[in-house]
């Protein structure tokens, strides 16, 4: 198969290719479908790599707009970062390419889509759900925390279904959206910990506070911190002023896992590896790590 699975992703796979031969991807080895989204850097369209037959999404970057908002490194970092990791949790991104005006990612296609969209429309999950998808999230993130790769945050938007229901974290170009966010502090802390808002030193259990916020969005539907005014969810975030309204009805295991991560103190979360043993996640989550419906 042309799409390498384990060489660098610049490569293609050199049992493909003569010795030494580091033919680059091009346009002319895919057949480009139909788009599957647009962001604020261009396009995602469905294509099949030509030679293997592989079913892919590709993201079509504009360069000028790359060059524009100053992140060809942190562009740069995402594919470095990407292509050492391999997890059913995690989207692939198997390589990337350029021409003269672009630059191409070549994604792991998912399916099923984006999985906010999903919580728009449920406008919020079973427990059972919930509790499959934050168990899935917990070992993507063990996984990278393994690697030494801080995620940062994980938002809804940045999760994709998979075509039998998997779901896949799909960002790490996302970080950069919000680090520069961060830095003009106009864009949604909802997902920031305590740490991160108040531009303190930060590490790995960020993503344990990002993981509980979605655990709570989930079950109620929305962030448990959201304000009108960004100035009273930096507070809400730094006061950890988490409240579980009554509706809609969340078992009280749900709210003692959530109220383990969103703690203030990074060092006294819930380790991951805690969260998979906790009574909430073995009696819900489902073993499999897919959620069937
Ligand atoms: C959708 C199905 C970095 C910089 C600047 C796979 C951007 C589907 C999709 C799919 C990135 C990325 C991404 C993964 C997801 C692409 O749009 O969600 C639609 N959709 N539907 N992928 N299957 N979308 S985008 N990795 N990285 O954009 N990086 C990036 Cl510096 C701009």
């Amino acid at each position: 198969m042309a799409i390498s699975t384990e060489t660098h992703p610049q490569q293609q796979k050199v049992s493909t290719q003569a010795a030494g031969d580091k033919k680059r991807w091009t346009i002319d080895d895919f057949d480009v479908g139909k788009p599957l989204g647009r962001g604020k850097f261009g396009h995602v369209y469905i294509a099949r790599e030509k030679r293997s037959n592989h079913i892919v999404a590709l993201k079509v970057l504009s360069k000028t707009q790359l060059k524009q908002s100053q992140v060809e490194h942190q562009l740069r970092r995402e594919v470095e970062i990407q292509s050492h990791l391999r997890h059913p949790n995690i989207l692939r991104l198997y390589g990337y390419f350029y021409d003269q005006n672009r630059v191409y990612l070549i994604l792991e296609y998912a399916a099923k889509g984006e999985l906010y969209k999903d919580l728009q429309r449920c406008k919020y999950f079973s427990e059972r759900r919930a509790a499959t998808y934050v168990s899935a999230l917990a070992r993507a993130l063990i996984y990278c925390h393994g690697k030494h790769v801080i995620h940062r945050d994980i938002k809804p938007e940045n999760l994709l279904i998979g075509a039998r229901g998997e779901l896949k974290i799909a960002d790490f170009g996302w970080s950069v959206h919000t680090f520069s966010r961060r830095r003009t502090m106009c864009g949604t802390l909802d997902y920031l910990p305590p740490e991160m808002v108040e531009s303190k030193e930060h590490d790995a259990s960020v993503d344990i506070w990002s993981l509980g916020i979605l655990c709570y969005e989930f079950l109620y539907g929305l962030p448990p911190f959201e304000a009108e005014e960004h100035s009273d969810t930096y507070r809400r975030i730094t006061q950890v002023d988490l409240n579980f309204p009554s509706k809609p009805v969340v078992s009280a295991l749900a709210k003692d896992l959530i109220s383990q991560m969103l703690v203030k103190d990074a060092s006294k979360r819930l380790p991951l590896h805690k969260l998979l043993q906790h009574p909430w996640i073995v009696q819900n989550a489902d073993p499999s790590g897919v959620y069937s419906g």
